[in-house]
């Protein structure tokens, strides 16, 4: 009798025990917000790396695209995150099972909770590596243990377990109470962490001394010298076209954001460093403060997604204040042809590193720190090329003899090179007695010469208007707008667009979805 419950069944327990698996893991949430000392990050990071791509491909695979069908942005990221929650749930609860037995087995209630509290909490330190956020996933297991003890009754809980049915409602308030001060506790708490990690790289910038065009974009020019990013902000915005439904060619705000780890690295500025390594004569290591005060350059550069479907909106324009990769590796004596781009968050891709010579390792964006989410401090900008080999939180570059693959490569993409020429349509404003349709155009550092547009199908072409190119240094990579006007020919239509980059090539007319080289054709829509 004393090793079953009252009611015959050990279900109680076991509901008690997934109570307490549920509340630990808001209590870790509770003290480490969103971040990587949060229990479940970790599981979410291992399950990045180690789930088949098949499965799940987070960012770019099937299950997110099915997701996608559905408006669902991120389906494989979240079904990995519910997946993480699950494990992270399921550990606490059977080192709460265990508690609980232990506790059963010596006749002591106080054993159950105080075993509860000191497992999870080990378990969180060992799993997460940070302490605070492990004593507050213990004591909100324990405290769950607790009320369903003291809600069992008498006899029961002689018995020193928490088995009735009074004991399940009980834990039930419990979580339900811990959840939701836990949630709040977490989500202030995390912004409350970008917000002193922000603060943290800026002040890194001002002591660099040399950052403060990037820190201040409402500056002035500052007499003489470069443009302040202030200006260039201003330029940009004069040099759009200014079509209503259409995004500027700055994106702020809006500019999107692929991840393959569900929480985001949170590096201080102070505590970061990036190592160049491998075949090289001269290794070395740069810290924030050394990267800030070497002479900074301010350029725009378009990012876009080798996942991004043809018309999508993985393609986005920024600001970036850093310095030239080339400064790094000038002096390095390098031995190798290929370069890992590795991260903190064990993210890495591998290139040829030829392609660095135009590189840059960027620590603002639009005037601004760069955001976490874009890789606060530093981030791998390399124009030209898709997105993924733009390494965010950087801190190694190793130079390798032999080519090997990334973490994209190793999922079947072929993501690492140039990325496709694209004259996307993202506009049709229909006024009184004309269409105008718009949209922006890339073709990385080829730069576009032209961007073409048939009302008809495809059977006659009319060139597109197109906004001036923003950066047009040798190697730049920047998007530009094109527009185009017509008179409705009445009736239904298509309108196709295309685009031809500054060597004259245009862009392949057969159309292909993202995996693996990157979507191509030309878009075309039906207007009436
Ligand atoms: N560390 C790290 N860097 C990364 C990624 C990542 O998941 N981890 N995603 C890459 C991909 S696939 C793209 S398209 C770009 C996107 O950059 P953004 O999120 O700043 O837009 O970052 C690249 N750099
Ligand atoms: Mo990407």
């Amino acid at each position: 009798m004393s090793h079953v419950s009252t009611d015959g069944s050990f279900a109680p327990a076991i509901v008690t025990a997934v109570f307490a698996g549920i509340a630990g893991v808001v209590g870790s949430y509770a003290l480490a917000g969103y971040t990587p000392s949060f229990v479940v990050a970790p599981i979410t990071a291992v399950l990045a790396q180690n789930v088949p791509a098949a499965l799940l491909t987070f960012a770019k695979g099937p299950l997110t695209q099915f997701g996608q069908a559905f408006g669902i942005e991120h389906l494989g990221q979240q079904v990995n995150l519910l997946l993480a929650l699950a494990i992270g749930t399921g550990l606490f609860a059977c080192l709460t099972l265990a508690a609980l037995a232990t506790g059963r087995q010596f006749g002591t209630a106080t054993l159950s909770i105080g075993l509860t509290g000191v497992l999870v909490s080990l378990a969180t330190v060992i799993v997460a590596g940070a302490i605070v956020p492990a004593l507050g996933a213990g004591v909100a297991s324990a405290l769950v243990v607790a009320i369903a003890i003291a809600t069992t009754t008498g006899t029961e809980r002689r018995e020193g377990v928490s088995t009735g049915r009074r004991s399940m409602l009980g834990s039930l308030a419990g979580t339900l109470g811990i959840g939701v001060l836990g949630y709040t506790l977490g989500s202030n708490g995390e912004a409350g962490d970008s917000a002193a990690a922000s603060a943290g790289a800026a002040g890194g910038a001002s002591a660099g001394g040399n950052a403060s065009g990037g820190a201040n974009a409402s500056g002035g020019g500052g007499g003489g010298g470069r443009p302040s990013a202030g200006q260039l902000l201003s330029k940009a915005e004069s040099a759009s076209l200014g079509i209503s439904g259409l995004e500027g060619l700055v994106s702020g705000e809006d500019f999107y954001e692929v991840d393959t780890a569900n929480v985001n690295p949170n590096v201080n500025a102070n505590d970061w460093s990036l190592s160049l390594t491998g075949a090289v004569g001269n290794e070395r290591t740069v810290d924030y403060d050394q990267l800030t005060s070497m002479a900074s350059e301010l350029r725009f550069m378009t990012l876009r997604c080798v996942s991004d479907p043809l018309n999508g909106d993985k393609m986005d324009n920024a600001l970036w204040e850093g310095v030239p990769v080339s400064k790094l590796l000038d002096t390095a004596n390098l031995q190798g042809k290929y370069v890992m781009a590795r991260s903190v968050d064990g993210y890495a891709e591998e290139f040829p590193v030829e392609a660095l010579t135009t590189g840059m390792l960027a620590y603002g964006k639009d005037g601004n720190p760069l955001p976490r989410k874009h890789g606060h401090p530093v981030r791998l900008l390399v124009p030209g090329h898709w997105g993924e080999i733009n390494v965010k939180w950087i801190d190694e570059l190793e130079i390798l003899e032999r080519p090997a693959k990334g973490f994209w490569e190793k999922r079947g993409w072929h993501g690492t090179g140039p990325a496709n020429t694209v004259a996307k349509l993202h506009a049709t404003n229909k006024g009184d007695s004309e269409i105008t349709v718009a949209g922006h155009a890339n073709a990385g550092t080829r730069g576009i010469r032209k961007v073409e547009v048939s009302t008809d199908g495809g059977s006659s072409w009319n060139e597109a208007r197109l906004s001036d190119v923003l950066e047009p240094n040798l190697g730049g990579d920047v998007w530009q707008q094109w527009a185009y006007s017509y008179e409705p020919p009445g009736g239904k239509h298509e309108v196709v667009v295309r685009a031809i980059d500054g060597s004259g090539t245009t862009q392949p007319k057969k159309n292909s979805g993202p995996y693996p080289r990157g979507a191509s054709g030309w878009v075309s829509k039906t207007v009436k």
